[in-house]
């Protein structure tokens, strides 16, 4: 049995504290280092093996740049606000408030058991009036800039979270929290302008240390198109219409055009004859989601208005249909349809007998099957006939110009973020209604708008606010004449836009952050959560740092330069956990017999940090026996190092073996851990181990070196089993703490492990021979042998044909 137990955690977590250890010096001359874990949501359940894989893992990490003698910064805080508070309200009848203050005590005190070296004097708490009054001022911010506005638009609904959702929150065309069929409603909702941030959003990715996929994964998402905008006059009318095209090479190829169901121009377009087939079509379309609107594979639906449209470029008229494969909400909500050159354009076209004109040849000018949507040549174009596609572009855009009937366009898949909710569990919007002014926005010094505690949770679709008397009637501070207040609050993604900046500043009571504080200590340095906010979270509070630089809040241009996404931690069944299937771990218990540095070292050798996997019990036990040995090692070590009944002096061939791993430890280690590749460093570690127990096996040991090899070993595991590694740092009579050691540094020519002699042929004969390190490559004892001296002398001004290397005993040169 090892000594080592949650006893010993509580010591040093103890002493930790009491003389402050790890508290965050600002004046310290030493390279600040901001690590930031994305904060957790304090919903009922407790701290699971999850945040512990992710706050656990990286304060091992943020040890060793400790210990490499940087200033860490390494807060925490909770993301409080947000529906599951108030859905348990619903259920039980117990406030959020009060569930979310008890979750968030029981939170606290998990993470403390951790033992890892948070800043607790910076917590922020999100849903606190000391936070969320600075939330409010962010918006004000964003509505003087004009950067938050309020419309009436087709916005998600989620029926079973009763709220609308931003774009962001719709997967598939379900709710990302509840997976119900998110539905459209025509509401007026406050939106943040996100969209003025679209091109730097995608410029600036390419300047960040992150997941290649999430990088992708927000180019996509933001989904800048370059194309044109082209108007098509309407025939014998004096209505247009503009479509977005990024293919207008292919303009010639025009044989109809369609507008979106919902584009206005519908009604007026259509003839009388065709009304009531409109009318029905429009109905039919309604019912389907966009999703379902832009599968190609779709079979195609439409119906002729009756009108038709002129094409700018030769003057053809071309009908014009409605269709519901063209979006409303995307580019004009009209398209030109090619169907030569386009597969959606070329179905309906088949399905609905409406011609097929070729205008684009291959690259090499042959004539290829259709519908050909690939670049190439231009035919049956007029003037442009030859050009290539990229040339074609250019010239067929400079035409439109010359008669303002086109221009170069961009285009984003990238929509205004929709942050207000019909919830109560979130900051109040700062706004008054009045009947006279308007929009009125509450002036900072009256901020925070308090949310109220008595309020009726009953779901409606409405917010509690808005049937809350006390809170909703007020005078307008404009006018002073009765007015309301704005009922909905601000999506939980408002406050998590930008807490890593309060965290740095946060007991500020005058402003939301000092900018000379918050200029210093970010960028964040690494960040680290899950890969599930990608085209949330992380693209939010781009948008927000942005959006504050370019207030004059902020000098920097990107919240978070290097980011790593942890895997996801699953059931002994492989299973993602969940309560209702009963396959939950929780660390308590495993702390509890353990240790939490057992459970630590379990989630970090049993699995790759950015994948995760199955939890193992068989898996920490060997964790658990891992310690136990390296326990008992260190007990030997002890004896012999105190005892020095048999020391001797001399750096001998054992010695030299302990030597050579205890470096090749630290530079792999070093570089392992750096990556959060933290499995292969602990089996580093083990190896380490191994060849420090078979040392131990000697009859003579050098015990002053012995000492030596044993401090970086501890030091290099502290960061790993940070409890366990103070606690025999001070078994060994080392001073206080661990971790104001440096972290040790390897010396390469350990490295070199031992040699051995090559023999060099020359033609067949030995001619030198050379004294190698046996752990050299082929290449390298190549180059070895022909830097030989002697050999180079029997070489000189001969042509050398061949080298082969018989690696560990020969090098045979064939020369000419
Ligand atoms: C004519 C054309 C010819 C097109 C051709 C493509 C190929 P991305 O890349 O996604 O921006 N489009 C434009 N607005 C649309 C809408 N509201 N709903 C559905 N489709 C729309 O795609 C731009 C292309 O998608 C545009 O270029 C347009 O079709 C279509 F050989 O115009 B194209
Ligand atoms: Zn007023």
């Amino acid at each position: 049995m090892s000594n080592y137990s949650k006893a010993i955690d509580t010591k040093w977590q103890k002493k930790w504290e009491e003389t402050e250890l790890y508290k965050f010096d600002k004046n310290s001359s030493k390279e600040k280092l901001y690590t930031l874990e994305m904060f957790s949501y304090p919903s009922g359940a407790n701290l699971h093996a999850g945040h512990w894989f992710n706050f656990g893992l990286v304060d091992s990490w943020a040890r060793m740049k400790r210990m490499q003698g940087y200033n860490v910064f390494q807060p925490m805080g909770f993301d409080a606000f947000g529906l599951p508070a108030e859905n348990y309200a619903i259920k039980t009848g117990i406030h959020p408030k009060d569930s979310t203050e008890k979750n968030i005590a029981t939170m606290e005190k998990q993470l403390r058991a951790m033992g890892a070296m948070f800043n607790w004097e910076n917590e922020v708490i999100t849903c606190t009036p000391e936070y969320y009054k600075w939330t409010q001022w962010l918006f004000l911010k964003l509505y003087e800039k004009g950067l938050a506005y309020r419309k009436k638009a087709p916005v998600n609904w989620c029926p079973s979270c009763n709220t609308v959702l931003a774009n962001e929150q719709v997967v598939d065309g379900t709710c990302e929290r509840c997976s119900s069929e998110v539905t459209k409603k025509d509401l007026t909702q406050w939106f943040f302008k996100i969209t003025e941030y679209a091109d730097e959003l995608i410029e600036k990715l390419d300047t960040l240390d992150w997941p290649e996929k999430t990088v992708a994964m927000q180019k996509h998402w933001i989904g800048k198109s370059t194309g044109a905008e082209v108007t098509f006059k309407v025939k014998d009318s004096n209505l247009s219409f503009d479509v977005f095209t990024t293919r207008v090479d292919t303009l010639n190829g025009v044989t109809y055009v369609v507008l979106a169901p919902e584009n206005k121009l519908v009604d007026e377009l259509t003839t009388p004859e065709n009304k009531s087939a409109v009318e029905a079509y429009k109905n039919e379309a309604k019912k389907q989601s966009d999703i379902e609107r832009q599968q190609t594979s779709r079979e195609k639906t439409g119906t002729f208005t009756g009108s038709y449209a002129i094409n700018p470029i030769n003057g053809k008229e071309v009908p014009i249909w409605v269709a519901d494969y063209v979006l409303a909400t995307y580019g004009t909500g009209a398209v030109m349809a090619v169907p030569a050159h386009d597969e959606r354009d070329f179905a309906f076209a088949t399905k609905f007998n409406l011609p097929i004109e070729r205008v684009i040849n291959s690259s090499k000018g042959t004539e290829e099957p259709l519908p050909f949507t690939e670049y190439g040549v231009l035919v049956n174009s007029g003037e442009f006939d030859g050009l290539t596609t990229e040339d074609a572009k250019v010239k067929i855009v400079e035409k439109l110009a010359s008669k303002e009937l086109g221009t170069a366009k961009v285009n984003y898949r990238l929509r205004d973020w929709l942050v207000s909710r019909q919830r109560y569990w979130g900051a109040p919007i700062p706004v008054v209604h009045c009947e006279h002014c308007g929009i009125v926005p509450v002036p900072e010094k009256d901020l925070p708008v308090e949310l109220p505690y008595d309020v009726e949770f009953a779901p409606d679709g409405k917010s509690p606010l808005a049937k809350c008397d006390d809170f909703i009637n007020t005078t307008c501070p404009h006018c002073g004449a009765p007015a309301k207040r704005e009922a909905d609050t601000l999506d939980t993604f408002v406050c998590s836009s930008w807490y890593y900046l309060r965290y740095t500043d946060n007991k500020n009571s005058d402003k939301a952050f000092d900018s000379a504080i918050v200029n210093e200590m970010l960028p964040v340095d690494k960040y680290v959560g899950g890969p599930e906010h990608a085209c949330m979270h992380l693209l939010y509070a781009r948008f927000i740092t942005k959006a504050l630089r370019d207030m004059g809040y902020l000098n920097f241009d990107e919240p978070f330069k290097s980011l790593t996404h942890q895997g996801l931690i699953l059931g002994p069944d492989g299973l993602k956990m969940s309560k209702s299937k009963g396959n939950t771990i929780n660390p308590d218990e495993y702390i509890e017999q353990y240790g939490s540095d057992v459970f630590r070292m379990y989630l970090m050798f049993g699995f790759a940090y950015t994948e995760g996997g199955a939890w193992s019990d068989d898996g920490i036990k060997s964790v658990a026996r891992f310690i136990e040995r390296i326990e008992r090692s260190l007990d030997s070590c002890r004896e012999a190092i105190t005892s020095n009944s048999s020391a001797k002096t001399s750096i001998d061939k054992e010695e030299k073996e302990l030597n050579y791993w205890r470096h090749n430890t630290i530079k792999s280690v070093s570089e392992d851990t750096e990556k959060m590749q933290f499995n292969t460093s602990i089996a580093r570690m083990m190896e380490f181990s191994n060849a420090l127990s078979k040392y131990l096996q000697e009859e003579n040991l050098n015990t002053a070196f012995l000492k030596e090899v044993v401090d970086d070993f501890l030091r290099l595991l502290a960061p790993f089993a940070p409890h366990f590694s103070e606690e025999q740092w001070s078994l060994l009579g080392n001073s206080y703490s661990i971790f104001n050691e440096s972290w040790p540094t390897f010396n390469p020519s350990a490295l070199v492990k031992d040699e051995v002699e090559i023999a060099v042929q020359i033609n067949g004969k030995i001619r030198a021979k050379i004294n190698v390190a046996s752990n050299l490559s082929e290449d390298e004892i190549k180059v070895a042998a022909l830097d030989d001296a002697n050999v180079k002398a029997a070489t000189e001004g001969k042509n050398i044909v061949k080298v082969i290397v018989i690696k560990g005993r020969l090098v045979n040169v064939v020369v000419k």
